[in-house]
């Protein structure tokens, strides 16, 4: 019977025979699995890819249990009202600006490649907290797996390039490579799931050592307004610019802030709630408390550009610094 191969499935074969190692094997069969037309004559076809993803999964697993080969691996805690990743090339002011906005201690050094493990803080914005994960460099020869992994599971990015070198522009892009390879895209966001594999996060490209980079601002801004969600620029030396990446990290974060109100008193400014951009009123009132949304009657909102204690349809998307009345019976 004809299989009608499409050519990604095709491609993914190719990718397949070729492979070295397990981990290529496996991402191959993957997207064969993806791929394949699914009809009857393809079903036996189907079957032995889905029992070689089972084998390798085993295999890997078993690896993992036994602990060895795999080298060390790091699992970061989220904390706070987002986790954001810092990445770029080597010595490019990373663990400096974690240093400058937490209160992290990482190893600061001026030769490349002096981190080599994982690094949360916390940044303080105005009432709420956000994670910074610093992370060692990303370049070809260096970079492990697991580095990827965090990178993958972060709710955005802060890419830094070092500008004061000649070729900022091709290191920048080296390690964009590197992580695209990895299925893993820098860009304007918002940070979601592009394909089964692929993932894309809300980027803040960020240009640092402003202070050795004379002129170059403009080249850089240009540069990086096609492609991320926004630029900042900073010196660690000078401190010209450091006051707006607070906020700048905390746009890329992709959250907003909802304050609540208990009827006929002030509302509470002191503890938000943050949800991910995107969320309504019915979003809001599920993660105060899932038991409201049975008991709801209605909610009123203040804030979002026009509201002003008015009923809110609960499809309405909230902004950062809307202020909610819940009413329930
Ligand atoms: N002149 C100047 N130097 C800076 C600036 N930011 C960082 N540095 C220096 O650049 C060197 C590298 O800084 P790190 O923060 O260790 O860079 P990194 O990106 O964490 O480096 P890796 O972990 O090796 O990738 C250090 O000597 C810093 O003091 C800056 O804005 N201006
Ligand atoms: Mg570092």
């Amino acid at each position: 019977m004809p299989a009608n191969l499409t050519p990604e499935f095709l491609e993914a074969r190719e990718r397949f025979r070729k492979a070295k190692t397990d981990e290529e094997r496996l991402d191959a069969l993957m997207e064969m699995l993806a791929t394949i037309p699914k009809h009857k004559g393809t079903e036996k076809m189907r079957a032995d890819i889905k029992r070689r993803i089972a084998k390798l999964k085993e295999k890997q697993e078993q690896r993992r249990r036994s602990g060895g080969r795999s080298g060390p691996s790091y699992h970061v805690e989220r904390e706070g009202a987002a986790q954001m990743v810092l990445v770029g090339p080597p010595n490019t002011g990373k663990s400096s600006l974690l240093a400058l906005l937490t209160n992290a201690n990482p190893e600061i050094a001026p030769y490349p490649m002096s981190t080599f493990r994982p690094c949360p803080g916390m940044m303080e914005y105005e009432d709420i907290q956000i994670q910074l994960v610093d992370l060692p460099p990303l370049t070809r020869e260096y970079t492990e797996g697991w580095v990827f992994s965090l990178v993958r599971a972060a709710d955005g990015a802060v890419f830094c390039v070092d500008l004061s070198l000649d070729d900022w522009r091709g290191a920048a892009e080296e390690a964009l490579e590197l992580l695209r390879e990895r299925h893993i895209v820098l860009g304007k966001g918002p940070t979601r799931q592009l394909d089964w594999r692929t993932v894309e996060l809300r980027t803040l490209a960020l240009g640092t050592k402003i202070d050795l980079a004379s002129g170059k601002a403009e080249d850089f801004r240009e540069w990086a307004a096609e492609r991320f969600f926004s630029t900042g620029l900073v010196s660690l030396e000078t401190f010209e610019g450091v006051e707006e990446v607070r906020a700048l990290i905390f746009r890329a974060a992709g959250i907003v802030r909802v304050y609540t109100k208990k009827p006929g008193h002030p509302p509470d400014m002191e503890q938000p709630y943050t949800l991910r951009e995107g969320a309504t009123i019915l979003d809001v009132v599920e993660h105060i408390h899932k038991e409201f949304v049975e008991r709801l009657k209605y909610v009123r909102l203040w804030g979002s550009g026009k509201f002003d204690g008015q009923h809110a349809p609960l499809d309405h998307v909230v902004q950062d610094g809307d202020i909610v009345e819940i009413h329930t019976h």
